[in-house]
């Protein structure tokens, strides 16, 4: 039976860089769950008879809401609805299963490298048929239908068992449990040698994935160790736990520290790497050496040839705007499409759409291809194995390689997380101010040949996103960029983006400290950071 409950709009649903994240106990106020989810039945599009995939990273709060949003489904006409097993569904299996079995769109419930359990971070987050975050103009319609909600549709009566694997019915709508890994690992083994590595690491090729106590852990032990052959104990923290043992899933320096310990320790593995809260973020390691994101894009772009899923070479690539350079050059010199993007993996989806890129990426720990419309962690880690199995070298043999071709990209993100949103949005007002009369000026050494706010046309669609992030760009190419994340849940977090391009191969072995010394300064003078956020520091560098 369909029961109609009456509510009031909440005036904070608005989605932001990915979804709508906020802490759990704001999601547990009544109806906060149900408002937002009756919006995306309302506003986004499902042809008749369509079905929905839902599923989740794991965190504390998952397993309820999609017990809620299975609920609401049967009570807004879902022909059927996919749902990963106990709730479980890394956010790029999720897009594959909504492919695969051309679903209307889908539901994944993750606040992704966000910390969880009872005080930790919950989100919602839709995507479209295409596998992909929903773009502006769904979440836009998503967010005015919150505003002006005055009821949702629950199916009185209990969701199935999320455990049990198999088809049941909840009134008119048909609900499969599916096993959360099984399209996923046979997607992987159409787009990479698994012969040729699984030989690789008989032959000794050795590694490391700590799975953050996050949701690659069953998808980890079922390709790394089952199928791939690697030995039990390569995957560390690899049982999804509700809040990720207590720790942020974030794989960077700072929260996957354990990891690069080990790798830059005596007893490192060949390669090392890292997934988020729900899988679709990498950090990728070599003995002795952490990839950034912006290289581990270019290296990937440049050698995704060797892997069989790509063996045709690929289209274009496209990256985040405040992501490096360093795929430019890859770009440049295969005489290949580049474009850049705002932050946020929904820009890339109607360039993978329309067969304009392959290979996509962003600074934030994230790259993919076409094969989903997310970002996808365990793909990175086995397109990196590919790699190292054709080319037969070591991880800081073929970056440091790369380099010496390329040129390299000294980069670092700085975050200030929880600086006070208002001081953050002056801080942001204050630089677009000056942007007009800033060409010319010198600091320093450095003197600035542009400065603009990003703003970005869709080539596909024509759709346009303006301030999307501050650039100042000082002549020789490098550049400072300011924009306030779209991802937290508290305050703001100011990410400061700093590159230095150095062509010289002589000077690929500065620290990264000692080749942005000079441009982190400028930052705080032209950004004022200290002064307006009361920071000394940031809180993290990546
Ligand atoms: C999300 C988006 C990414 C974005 C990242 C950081 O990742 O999908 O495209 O780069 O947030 O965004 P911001 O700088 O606005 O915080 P995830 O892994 O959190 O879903």
């Amino acid at each position: 039976m369909i029961r109609t409950v009456a509510t009031k709009p909440f005036g904070d649903q608005k989605p932001g860089t990915s979804g709508l994240r906020k802490k759990v106990p704001h999601f547990q106020q009544e109806n906060y769950a149900e408002n937002f989810l009756q919006s995306i039945f309302d506003a986004a599009e499902r042809p008749a008879g369509s079905a929905l995939v839902i599923g989740g990273d794991g965190r504390f709060f998952n397993a309820e809401v999609i017990r809620r949003a299975i609920r609401m489904a049967a009570a807004n006409g879902v022909a059927k609805v996919i749902v990963g097993q106990n709730g479980i569904l890394s956010t790029p299996a999720a897009s594959n299963l909504i492919r695969q079995r051309k679903a209307a769109g889908g539901i994944i419930l993750s606040a992704s490298h966000n910390p969880g359990g009872p005080d930790g971070d919950f989100g919602i987050k839709y995507n479209i048929a295409n596998g992909g975050p929903a773009p502006e103009g769904v979440t836009e319609a998503i967010y005015k239908r919150t505003q002006g909600i005055s009821e949702y549709r629950i199916w009185d009566g209990d969701a199935p068992d999320l455990s049990v694997v198999g088809t049941s019915r909840l009134g008119d709508m048909e609900v499969e449990i599916v096993d959360p890994v099984a399209d996923y690992a046979a997607l992987m083994e159409t787009l990479f040698d698994f012969g040729k590595i699984r030989a690789a690491i008989a032959n000794g090729l050795t590694l490391r994935f700590d799975a953050m106590h996050a949701v690659t852990g069953p998808y980890a032990h079922e390709i790394l160790e089952r199928r791939l052959g690697a030995p039990v104990g390569t995957v560390l923290n690899g049982v999804p736990s509700e809040d990720f043992g207590g720790g942020h899933p974030d794989p960077n320096v700072v929260w996957a520290a354990p990891l690069v310990d080990l790798l830059m320790g005596p007893t490192a593995p060949d390669f090392g790497a890292a997934s988020d809260g729900d899988g679709d973020r990498n950090m990728i390691l070599g003995r002795g050496i952490v990839v950034t994101p912006s290289d581990s894009l270019a290296v990937l772009a440049a050698n995704a040839h060797l892997a069989p899923g790509y063996a045709k070479g690929i289209a274009g690539i496209a990256r985040s705007m405040p992501t490096s350079g360093a795929a430019d050059r890859v770009a440049k010199k295969r005489s290949i499409g580049i474009y850049e993007t705002p932050t946020g993996w929904k820009f890339f989806g109607n360039l993978l759409d329309a067969g304009k890129v392959t290979i996509c990426g962003e600074e934030s720990a994230g790259t993919g291809s076409d094969h989903v419309r997310e970002k996808d962690g365990l793909w990175a880690v086995l397109l990196w194995l590919n790699i190292l199995a054709e080319r037969g070298q070591s991880v800081a043999e073929i970056v440091e390689g790369h380099w010496a071709e390329f040129g390299r990209n000294y980069y670092q993100r700085h975050d200030y997380e929880e600086v006070d949103k208002a001081a953050a949005e002056e801080l942001m007002d204050h630089l677009r101010q000056r942007l007009a009369s800033m060409a010319g000026q010198r600091f320093g050494t450095l003197v600035v040949s542009e400065a603009d706010d990003f703003s970005y046309k869709d080539p596909i669609d024509g759709s346009v996103s303006t301030g999307q992030g501050v650039r100042i760009v000082f002549s020789g190419g490098s550049r400072i960029v300011f924009r306030l994340s779209g991802t937290g849940t508290v305050g703001a977090t100011l990410r400061v983006y700093i590159e230095r391009f150095e062509p010289d191969p002589a000077r690929h072995d500065l620290s990264v400290e000692e080749a942005l010394r000079e441009l982190v300064e400028t930052a705080d003078v032209i950004g004022e950071i200290r002064k307006r956020t009361g920071r000394a520091e940031p809180d993290v560098r990546t």
